[in-house]
């Protein structure tokens, strides 16, 4: 009698010693991690004003993180360049770039083949003609709220960031977002950069690694979220 009792106190001690973590841990990756798209834009994409190099070769990798993540109801957010007709941001008041993603035309539009999901929340940057903005953190979603107040209102810790381009928005989002304390995915297969110099792309992602971007794939991130549901 006593010694048929040991095995199951044990078992049962072992059950309560592991489940609440892993239940614990569940419901934190559920809550704490985000996809970040940054401006996938007509403008940004093949026949676009300002097109980033087989820019739209990412747009069917980006759709199926964005099936992943919100099979697994994650938030998911897209950043756009939302500029006014007169910008310093563009080369006819003194910027870099010619005109792009002017605010309302079709080259700010997201690009057509890229699925948002409905509660996709849209962040503007760059929408005041002074602003140069690149990091997704200088972006408010419709009601002028700020992209961190809203990851962390949301609970937000890790954030996977993709889009356009590798070598501007996409480095400054990540720049912010780690100085800001959050883990960082970058999505290797679903990014590409401008390469006014050809290897400006590749030092990004240097640069962001060094600062502590981790690096993952489509294949990774499916099997970290398969991961999370046996768990
Ligand atoms: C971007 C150049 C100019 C970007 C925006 O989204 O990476 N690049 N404006």
């Amino acid at each position: 009698m006593v010694q048929s009792k040991v095995p199951h106190r044990r078992t049962i001690a072992a059950v309560y010693r592991y489940a609440p973590v892993i239940v614990l841990e569940e419901n934190l990756m559920k809550t704490k991690s985000a996809l970040l798209i940054v401006d996938v834009q007509v403008d940004f994409c093949e026949g676009g004003s300002l097109a980033v190099p087989e820019a739209d070769t990412i747009i069917p990798v980006l759709n199926r993180y964005i099936k992943l993540f919100t099979r697994e109801q994650f938030p998911v957010f897209a950043s756009r360049d939302w500029h006014p007709h007169q910008a310093k941001h563009f080369q006819q008041q003194g910027g870099q770039w010619p005109h792009h993603c002017v605010q309302d035309t079709e080259g700010a539009q997201f690009h057509p083949h890229l699925k948002l999901p409905t509660g996709a929340v849209i962040l503007s940057k760059g929408t005041a003609p002074d602003e140069d903005s690149y990091s997704a953190f200088q972006t408010v979603d419709s009601r002028g709220k700020e992209f961190n107040s809203l990851l962390k209102k949301a609970g937000v810790k890790t954030l996977f960031v993709g889009g356009l381009a590798t070598d501007f928005c996409v480095r400054w989002s990540v720049v912010d977002a780690l100085t800001f304390g959050y883990t960082v995915e970058l999505l290797q297969d679903a990014i590409k950069g401008v390469n006014i110099k050809s290897r400006d792309s590749e030092q990004a992602i240097q640069e962001m690694v060094r600062l502590g971007a981790r690096t993952t794939t489509l294949e990774k991130a499916t099997k970290m979220f398969a991961g999370l549901k046996k768990a």
